[in-house]
């Protein structure tokens, strides 16, 4: 199980070097010619040419002296990879060749790219290492993809290069197959984009003004003013969101530089710029990065996609990561989108060995140097300027336009994205890349338009090949954080470089198949950008907001305040006093039976006896050594029938006979005649130590003719009627004092009792004088409370749901042990199960198809919670349980299923700990002191299976009886040991007497 603290170990390593790590030690100087896998059409290694084929099989050509340079070049240099020696080639002779050469990236570099992002992703998205890393990994808030529910009208704004796009998308709820979709497009006023931040809300929210007045017939508008029109805003920047709907901006890209924004939430200006434009009906209800968007957008069509990748003006990917490994957030469950704001990789100076000096002259001219060193070698906002300072660069060296005017060249912004697209999708000869370059007022010769080709396509294809690179750590991490073998997945594509490159999705296929072969990326180019996906996210923000209402609705009843969990210890104390008390003990809910237990083990206990355990999940049977040394035992588990447990008490008591002669004939215990103490987890009114009389069958046990019978008599009984004369019964204890005992054998402070079990139960040890059902008043007495019954006089009825009444009625005691049906481990997975049919009945999981299994009682054992609960547990293995329960669970199913299960045992948990705050608070008061500490021995197996049952129990404890200090001593052998215990002291108290 993964978990906040398990964390899965992310590594990279080379596919050559899963396969042969030999090899690579092998050579130091990278892998030898021979075995490097290379990529693209043709790279160049000295002397020697490798031309690949489609098949990424390789050619070697050996390049002849008399081999045209250049011709070696011509070969298709599109995406050139070469083993790292390659690039420190001195033979290198042509300044060309040498430019070339410098955009090309040894495979073995690019693998030590991904490593050194997917080390970045994981310290950005550590809590530790967040503020320093790089790739910033923002938490997006966004955890669901659509499930085709959503409908109704959205509005989206999208902040684009110097245009605002407005869009209003209707949803029909019908999968989104059909959404219609109308919008318009907006440019953008000169130098908005490094003017006021608040003049360019006021335009964004003009042009939404606009938009609406152009889309909404002013009667419609009527109608549509009076109902929220909810509005997902997408803004290509990045920010640190802290909810949907609420993201501060961390820093400017892409040229824009607008003051006053930076450190700001942007959602709320926006809203209010809206505002001004009295739209008061147009709510910003999420803001999100355009990847996300484009995420979404791809996502419709029934296909999940789970990760998208923005090769645009900028750079940007996001991808859906366990939310338990987003430790900015408290999220723990389920998934969410992180936006990786990859363009700032390398800022660290990771890249710099890759940084051409046409980078250096890119980031320098620009607006924030040194900053998104990434983007800048990647997105389409730079291509042209790097292509442009190449050119400088070479036709300074004489390497290209030599003796024609350049001065174009130096003019910032001159080679447009849309002229090096015109030149490196050009097949058709050099025409097409002469008339660009003669646009541009140079006058290139064909070898030049060559060239310059080359140049621009080495460019491209590397910022094809270092968007792969990106991708591929990101592939691989969600492979490793999903722990699978192979991971195959959608990603969805936006931006110029996708659309306008015609290679470059396959440069992304093959690159990504080379740097993580163990995933299977299929790539959906996103047809309306990502407005409609803006749209989608704000039709599921919205969507899960008004779930969320539901849910909580729902939910709520269960959700106990302080105040609430004070009131039950009131509650729990009054009953308590009025059941110590003779004249009101009978109609007290809490029996406060006497134990006759006086006082806890000192360590002098010493001899063999027999014990028997019944009333948990297992019915024991033991034999106990007590000596001065420590105890030692053996035991054996046998099971009583469900036929036996509501069949008569005879055939009970006979069944427990029988086992005990097994056990003693497995153990040669036949001739032995032990002292048996009998611990039996049941409300009984005992006489003496060993004479109880049962008041009442719990825990779904019923067996006739026993309730207000002395137990141990039916027990000797049955000895009798099978001629067993092996045991004498000595003590009779309840499972609460057995766990005591035992516990307290090993800590003398311990002074309580207490079960979260099958049932749920505790006795302390009470002043004698406070306990009015029993003569005298020195010492104390163990007090077995049987709390279960709590509330039987309807003093918990304002804390009973509609859950609890119906799991109540469905029992074979309904009205009986209230406060027990709202703890323990036999009631809490039919609990669930109530909630979950209502909440299937309101749509809210399961889309609302509930399955015939789910209706079946008992069918959600308690266990089930535990399972769910456990920390970070990957949601596909709670949709495993669910669909052993033949429900077909969506991830947000499997999500709300974990937050019911939590909401049901933090409420016992919590009730536990208001009845145990009740218990210490009085014997804090009983001697009189301010600070009371104390031990509870404990058993059971939700208190000791459930994930965090005993922490949520502790923690309310420490609010609710703040003047204790209460700790928690599991028993490690059940409470036969105490029963075995207190036999002890029964058999010395009895032979004293002697
Ligand atoms: C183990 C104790 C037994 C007690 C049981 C309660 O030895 O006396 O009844 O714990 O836990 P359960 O088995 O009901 O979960
Ligand atoms: C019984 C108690 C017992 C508790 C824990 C309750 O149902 O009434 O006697 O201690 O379960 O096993």
């Amino acid at each position: 199980m993964n978990s906040r603290n398990t964390r899965p170990k992310i590594q990279h390593s080379r596919p050559d070097q899963r396969r042969s790590s030999g090899a690579e030690e092998r050579n130091s100087e990278g892998p030898s010619p021979s075995t490097a896998p290379v990529l693209g059409p043709m790279t160049v290694m000295g002397q020697s040419c490798l031309l690949h084929d489609r098949r990424g099989s390789v050619k070697i050509l050996h390049r002849d002296e008399n081999m045209d340079p250049l011709m070696s070049m011509e070969v298709d240099t599109r995406v050139s990879v070469s083993p790292l020696t390659q690039r420190r080639d001195s033979t290198l002779t042509t300044p060309i060749q040498r430019a070339l050469r410098s955009f090309s990236i040894p495979l073995e570099r690019l693998h030590v790219m991904k490593g050194h992002m997917m080390q970045d992703m994981c310290k950005g998205l550590s809590r530790q290492t967040h503020a320093q890393a790089k790739v910033r990994m923002l938490p997006t808030y966004i955890c669901a993809t659509p499930n085709g529910t959503e409908k109704g009208n959205f509005l989206v704004v999208e902040l684009c290069q110097n245009q605002i796009r407005t869009l209003l998308v209707t949803l029909y709820g019908d999968g989104n197959m059909s959404p219609h979709m109308m919008y318009k497009i907006f440019d953008m006023p000169e130098g908005i984009m490094q003017g006021e931040g608040e003049a360019l809300f006021d335009f964004i929210a003009q042009c939404v003004s606009q938009f609406l007045a152009e889309t909404i017939s002013p009667d419609a508008a009527q109608s549509e003013e009076r109902q929220s029109l909810p509005l997902g805003f997408v803004f290509p920047f990045s920010c640190r969101q802290t909810q949907l709907d609420k993201a501060e901006l961390l820093s400017w890209s892409k040229g824009f530089s607008c003051s006053g924004v930076v450190g700001k939430d942007v959602v709320q200006l926006l809203q209010a710029a809206i505002n001004k434009q009295e739209l008061c009906h147009v709510d910003v209800v999420a803001l999100m990065n355009d990847t996300v968007g484009t995420m979404m957008t791809c996502s419709t069509e029934g296909r999940p996609c789970e990760i998208a990748m923005v090769a645009d003006k900028g750079s940007n990917c996001c991808f859906m990561a366990e939310a338990y490994l987003v430790e900015t957030t408290d999220e723990t469950s389920g998934r969410m989108c992180v936006n990786t704001e990859w363009g700032c990789f390398g800022d660290d100076g990771t890249l710099n060995d890759v940084f051409t000096p046409y980078d250096e002259s890119v980031d320098e001219e620009s607006n924030n140097p040194g900053e998104k060193r990434f983007e800048k070698m990647v997105g389409s906002l730079y291509l042209g300027e790097i292509i442009r300072h190449t050119l400088i660069a070479l036709s300074a060296e004489k390497a290209i336009f030599t003796g024609t005017d350049v001065s174009v060249l130096k003019e910032k912004g001159v080679f447009t994205m849309q002229h090096v697209l015109d030149i490196v999708n050009n097949e058709e000869g050099m025409t097409v890349v002469k008339r660009v370059l003669e646009v541009l007022g140079l006058q290139p010769s064909e070898r030049d338009c060559g060239r310059v080709q080359q140049i621009c396509r080495a460019v491209v294809g590397r910022a094809a090949t270092l968007h792969a690179t990106g991708l591929s750590a990101i592939l691989s991490y969600m492979c490793q954080t999903r722990e699978m073998e192979m991971l195959t997945v959608n990603v969805g594509l936006e931006g110029e470089l996708c659309t306008g490159y015609f290679r470059f999705e396959e440069i992304l296929q093959n690159v990504s198949k080379l740097l993580a072969p163990e995933c299977i990326p299929t790539f959906l180019a996103s047809r309306d950008g990502s407005g409609r996906g803006a749209a989608m996210v704000t039709a599921v923000a919205l969507r899960l907001a008004a779930q969320r209402r539901e849910v909580d609705e729902v939910l709520a009843p269960l959700r106990l305040s302080h105040a609430d969990l004070q009131k039950v210890q009131a509650l729990m104390r009054e009953e308590m006093e009025r059941g110590l008390c003779k004249e009101t003990n009978a109609s007290a809910s809490v029996r406060m039976l006497p134990t006759y237990v006086s006082h806890t083990p000192d360590g002098t206990e010493q001899g063999d006896f027999l014990a028997l355990d019944l009333g948990g999940t297992n019915f024991r049977v033991l034999v106990v050594r007590v000596t001065e040394e420590g105890i030692s035992m053996a035991s054996e588990i046998y099971v009583i029938p469900v036929a036996i447990m509501q069949g008569t008490g005879n055939e009970l008591f006979d069944h427990i006979i029988d086992c005990i002669m097994d056990f003693q004939t497995k153990q040669n215990l036949v001739t032995e005649r032990l002292p048996l103490g009998f611990t039996f987890s049941f409300p009984c009114q005992q006489v003496g130590l060993d004479k109880a009389l049962l008041l009442t069958w719990t825990k779904g046990f019923s067996a006739s003719g026993c309730v207000g019978q002395d137990v141990v008599q039916l027990l000797r009984d049955a000895a009798q009627r099978k001629q067993h004369l092996g045991m004498k019964v000595v003590a009779l204890v309840n499972d609460t004092v057995g766990t005591m005992m035992a516990c307290g054998y090993d800590d003398p402070k311990c002074e309580i009792g207490l079960i979260v079990g099958t049932g749920t139960n505790a006795c302390y040890m009470e002043e004698m004088k406070n306990v009015g059902t029993v003569e005298g008043d020195q010492g104390r007495m163990c007090i077995n409370m049987e709390w279960g019954a709590f509330g039987d006089n309807g003093c918990l009825d304002h804390i009973f749901t509609h859950f609890d009444r119906v799991v109540d009625e469905t029992t074979i005691n309904p009205g009986k042990q209230r406060f027990e049906k709202l703890i323990s481990g036999m009631y809490l997975g039919e609990i669930v199960r109530q909630i979950l049919l209502v909440m299937t009945e309101k749509q809210l999981l399961f889309q609302g198809k509930p399955s015939p299994k789910l209706q079946t009682k008992d069918i959600f054992q308690t266990k089930f919670l535990s399972t769910i609960e456990l920390n970070g547990l990957a949601l596909r293995q709670i949709r495993a349980i669910l669909s052993e329960l033949e429900l077909d669970a969506s991830f947000e199913d499997s999500v709300l299923m974990r937050e019911v299960c939590q909401a049901v045992s933090l409420r016992a948990a919590q009730l536990c700990a208001a009845g145990l705050a009740a218990v210490v608070e009085k014997m804090r008061e009983n001697r009189g002191l301010e600070q009371l500490s104390v031990t509870v021995g404990v058993d059971g197996t939700l208190y000791k299976l459930h994930p965090c049952f005993s922490q949520n129990l502790q923690k309310t404890l420490k609010d609710l009886a703040p003047n204790c200090n209460v700790s928690f001593l599991l028993s490690e052998d059940g409470s036969g040991k105490g029963a075995a215990l207190v036999a002890a002291v029964a058999s010395r108290n009895a032979n004293a007497m002697q």
